[in-house]
């Protein structure tokens, strides 16, 4: 394990926080609007997105809103029975490893592509011994070691990546497990942790922390009705965990968590919120992004499509804002930590970034971050109308070694 000291800052903000999301901008779809994409991420205001259909990852300059070249030799879209087969196609989930200027990108033949960002070239074809994708992706800078999900596999596993060798060392099977969702990095122990949405013991599904030395599931933490998703950790050993669609039609009902891993407790219920696939989260401002593109009105099997992106602050774990979104290619998004600006892919529009506005009396910066006292959620819609609220500083400092 190693060492870390954390710090909490409370003290008072003087001003008013007015948080509110507009469309910055749209980037028209090309060569075509696809049906199926898969993640996103932003690295140095560069927007990288998996795109099955088009069989390449989009790169978008964020400050010019130009697509720049795009990556292509993925397999591409795949169908099964005439119907789209995400098992076994790609791209599909990707990850940057900032300290290597390298992207990391699942593919539908279960092999993992590595690209140098510089040059935008794939520079390594990795197998993971799969035939059906490689898909999600965490990564520890300081091991320089990646993980990955083989979702599709029977049994389903994670393939354990040395960055610095390019080479497999090792996997770890999930008997039992239906699945297998995002993997999530946690810098404060050290520990990776992987969502799994249902198994025979937990059929609510689970957050495993794996070993990656011993290669191993060193433990399980149960959910309790939440077959989930996407997770991302927020502040401390916060981890939010976003339900699935399937959490509607099983248990009737829509609520995301947020754990704390350190203890296993649920901390928090986010109302109203399922359906989710991907979630980021955004240090800079202190806000998880959900994906809930499958979500149904009133948490409710029968109900309406309700897809939405939901903004929710993690300094009190507090649903602020949602828009809407569709329930196709909006399972993705991605944030850019710098700007402050927010990707979505939609089908029928483009790859929308949204901007935070922030209309302050008083001053805000990268270590700061408001805590809301009052809110006004906009349910669904395109009004992306501002949330008022006073604010008070939660600034968390890591410094680890
Ligand atoms: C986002 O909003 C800020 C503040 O209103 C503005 O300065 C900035 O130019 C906007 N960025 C984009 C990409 O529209
Ligand atoms: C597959 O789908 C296409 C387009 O929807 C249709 O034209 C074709 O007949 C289908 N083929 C089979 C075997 O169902
Ligand atoms: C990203 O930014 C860092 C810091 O400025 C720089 O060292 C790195 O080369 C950049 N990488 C890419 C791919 O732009
Ligand atoms: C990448 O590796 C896979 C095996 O995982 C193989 O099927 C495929 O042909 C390779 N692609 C390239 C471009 O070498
Ligand atoms: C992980 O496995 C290694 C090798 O078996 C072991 O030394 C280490 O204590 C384990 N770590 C945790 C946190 O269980
Ligand atoms: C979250 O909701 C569950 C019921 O679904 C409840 O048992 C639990 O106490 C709630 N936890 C918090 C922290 O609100
Ligand atoms: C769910 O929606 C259906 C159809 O609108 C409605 O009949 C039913 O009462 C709803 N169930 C609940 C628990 O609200
Ligand atoms: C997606 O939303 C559209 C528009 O509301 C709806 O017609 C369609 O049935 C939905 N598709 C799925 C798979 O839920
Ligand atoms: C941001 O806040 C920190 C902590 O209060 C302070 O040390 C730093 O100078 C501030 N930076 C700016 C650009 O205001
Ligand atoms: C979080 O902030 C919201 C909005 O200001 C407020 O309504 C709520 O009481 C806060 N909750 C907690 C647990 O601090
Ligand atoms: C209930 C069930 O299916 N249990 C299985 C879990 O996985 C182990 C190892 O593959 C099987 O032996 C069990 O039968």
């Amino acid at each position: 394990m190693r060492a870390f000291a954390a710090l909490s800052v409370f003290g008072l903000f003087t001003g008013v926080r007015c948080l509110s999301y507009e469309i910055a901008s749209t980037i028209p779809w090309t060569p075509k609007a696809p049906s199926s994409v898969d993640q996103s991420t932003v690295y140095n205001g560069t927007y990288y997105l998996a795109d099955r259909t088009n069989s390449m990852v989009h790169v978008v300059d964020l400050s010019t809103s130009q697509n720049k070249p795009p990556i292509s030799g993925f397999k591409g879209q795949a169908y099964t029975k005439n119907k789209t087969d995400s098992s076994i196609s790609g791209p599909d989930g990707l990850i940057v490893l900032p300290n290597l200027n390298e992207l990391y990108v699942g593919d539908g033949d279960g092999s993992v592509k590595v690209i140098d960002l510089l040059t935008g070239h794939i520079v390594s074809n990795i197998s993971t011994g799969s035939t059906k994708r490689a898909d999600e992706f965490a990564y520890d800078p300081q091991t320089q070691t990646v993980v990955v999900t083989n979702p599709n596999d029977d049994p389903p596993f994670v393939t354990i990546i040395s960055a610095a060798k390019r080479e497999v060392s090792g996997r770890i099977l999930f008997h039992n497990a239906s699945g297998l969702e995002q993997p999530a990095f946690n810098a404060v122990n050290g520990m990776f942790y992987v969502s799994v949405p249902s198994t025979d013991t937990n059929p609510g599904g689970e957050i495993a922390e794996i070993n990656v030395s011993s290669k191993s599931i060193s433990k399980v933490i149960p959910l309790s009705e939440c077959i989930p998703a996407g997770i991302a950790f927020g502040p401390m050993q916060n981890l939010f965990v976003g339900c699935s669609q399937d959490q509607i039609l099983d248990y009737g009902m829509a609520r995301s968590q947020v754990l704390d891993i350190a203890t296993g407790k649920v901390i928090a219920n986010i109302s109203g919120i399922a359906g989710i696939d991907q979630v980021v989260y955004n240090p800079t401002k202190m806000l998880y992004y959900a994906s809930a593109y499958q979500n149904l009105a009133g948490g409710n099997k029968s109900g309406k499509p309700n897809p939405q992106l939901a903004v929710i602050d993690a300094a009190n774990n507090t649903l602020i804002q949602t828009w809407a979104t569709d329930n196709t290619t909006a399972h993705s998004v991605a944030v850019d930590v710098q700007n402050n600006l927010v990707a979505v892919p939609i089908q029928k529009e483009g790859i929308v970034v949204y901007n935070l506005t922030i209309a302050s009396s008083g001053t805000l910066n990268a270590t700061t971050s408001a805590k809301p006292t009052s809110t006004a959620i906009s349910s669904g819609g395109h009004s992306h109308e501002p949330n008022m609220y006073i604010a008070g500083v939660l600034a968390f400092l890591y410094i680890f070694q």
